[in-house]
């Protein structure tokens, strides 16, 4: 299988009844047991099994009549004596969040060794992917390699050849930047709308992590790189899908590319390509060569097989679009999202999350009505270059069916384009670089569902 191929026609057509209510919930029975999948749920156990009406409209919770059992009553917690440290040395989350994991997308063929996991991007907060909840895409399998015998070579237009160690690596001077990583095929379903039920099947390719490595310009200074007449490099993975990528110089001698080995303050995980990746901030995931084992600095792009045949968008006229690395501006409502359910009209909080390959996000603006009135949400800080952004708008909600929507700014001016904007130039056959306008449909049962508005 490949994952970045959904749209290719091995993708599982929605059956019929995707959409229905009933639907929804068959296909995420799973998910009742979240706290947030099901706003609904999540307000009835607050409400601890009360007769009470949640009244969220004015935000002020309804009294419990008879006073809350859950506040009345002193639980054993705080009477008695808590457990040691954890044991097993490296902590867990709350086994009450069992329900927050990675997933195999319902849209995707299932073969015996899957080789995409989404992230749960409706549970999350603020900007950065806990480690154990990135992403994963791998073309040939994932492998826990043994950093004392991974080497890192730099060869090509260089005065000297040069091969280091991890160690050698890691004495060396580092830099740490938070980056998005978002693979060029997120949202490739919603091209053929074909409507994956929840925003981590559309969205979930997408990742944010503080990244801490040794800038690629200082180990090619180092090998003598001739950055005159190299205009590229071609970067190479150490496991068997022959990654290979081309990567331009220009956005090597800025600074940004780094040779990785930290992720979220410790080593990467070996799935996102421990001990070594390439980080290449803006530019879609692919380019983010795993198990990092070697870059040749070269004079012109490589057309390496996943920029010759992969990763490329096949134009309206025939022609195919190659090398378009940089990930445009792109937002999504992440609650409410589909599958999850509002348990009644009146006030929500409105989030969601905003990136630009090119830069800063600028503005975000929310629709509730399919994109007829947008209202400017508010950006949280920080609000980096190249990273996730969190926006948050307050809503109440009259009870009737609403369409809900963002739409992002970076700072270059893009404003990220409408499904019939996106069509219009790219046509309806592309897989890869899908940044357009996502829509929620909330129906007047509260079930929240995924829905393309023309
Ligand atoms: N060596 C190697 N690097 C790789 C890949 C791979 O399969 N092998 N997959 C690429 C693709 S297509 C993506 S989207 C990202 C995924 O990174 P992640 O698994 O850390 O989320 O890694 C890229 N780098
Ligand atoms: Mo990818």
């Amino acid at each position: 299988m490949n994952a970045d191929n959904i749209n290719s026609g091995r993708v599982q057509k929605a059956p019929e009844n995707f959409l229905t209510p009933t639907g929804i919930k068959e296909v995420f029975a799973e998910g009742k047991k979240g706290r947030r999948d099901f706003i609904r749920n999540a307000f009835a156990a607050a409400a601890a099994g009360a007769a009470a009406p949640m009244a969220m409209a004015q935000g002020n919770p309804v009294p419990v009549e008879g006073g809350d059992p859950n506040i009345l009553n002193l639980p054993e917690h705080t009477v008695g004596l808590g457990q040691g440290v954890a044991v097993e040395g490296y902590g867990k989350p709350s086994k009450f969040e069992a329900n927050l994991q990675r997933r195999q997308s319902p849209g995707l063929t299932q073969t015996t060794q899957a080789s995409v996991s989404f992230a749960p991007l409706q549970s999350l907060f603020g900007i950065v992917t806990p480690s154990g909840l990135h992403f994963e895409r791998h073309h040939q399998g994932w492998w826990d390699i043994d950093p004392s015998k991974h080497r890192f070579m730099i060869n090509g237009m260089v005065k000297k050849n040069m091969v280091f160690t991890m160690d050698e690596i890691m004495r060396l001077p580092s830099v740490s930047r938070f980056a998005f990583i978002e693979c060029g095929a997120n949202t490739a379903t919603e091209w053929g709308n074909v409507a994956v039920p929840t925003v981590q099947y559309t969205h979930g390719m997408i990742s944010c992590s503080e990244f801490t490595g040794v800038p690629l310009i200082t180990l090619l200074q180092m090998a003598g790189a001739d950055l005159k007449n190299g205009k590229f490099v071609l970067a190479e993975g150490g496991d068997g899908s022959s990654m290979t990528r081309t990567i331009p110089m220009s956005l090597i001698t800025s600074g940004e590319v780094i040779v990785a080995y930290g992720q979220n303050g410790e080593m990467l995980r070996p799935e996102n390509g421990y001990p070594l990746r390439l980080v290449v901030p803006g530019v879609q995931g692919v380019s983010w060569v795993k198990y990092l084992r070697r870059v040749e600095v070269g004079d012109k792009p490589y057309a390496a097989k996943d920029e010759a045949i992969h990763y490329m968008d096949l134009q309206p006229d025939g022609t195919h679009r190659q090398y378009t690395n940089l990930q445009e501006v792109k937002s999504v409502v992440t609650t409410p999202s589909g599958g999850q359910v509002l348990l009644d009209k009146g006030f929500y909080n409105i989030t969601g999350l905003a990136w630009s390959g090119k830069g800063k996000i600028k503005r975000v603006d929310v629709s509730t009505d399919g994109g007829r009135n947008w209202r400017q949400a508010r950006l949280e800080t920080p609000v980096l270059s190249k990273a996730l952004s969190r926006f948050n708008i307050d809503w109440v909600w009259d009870g009737k069916p609403a369409i809900i929507q963002s739409r992002a700014r970076d700072d270059t001016g893009h404003v990220q384009p409408t499904y019939q904007q996106l069509r219009s130039v790219r046509g309806t056959r592309s897989i890869y670089h899908n940044n357009a306008i996502q829509s929620w449909l909330v129906q007047e049962n509260g079930e929240v569902k995924n829905v393309q508005v023309s």
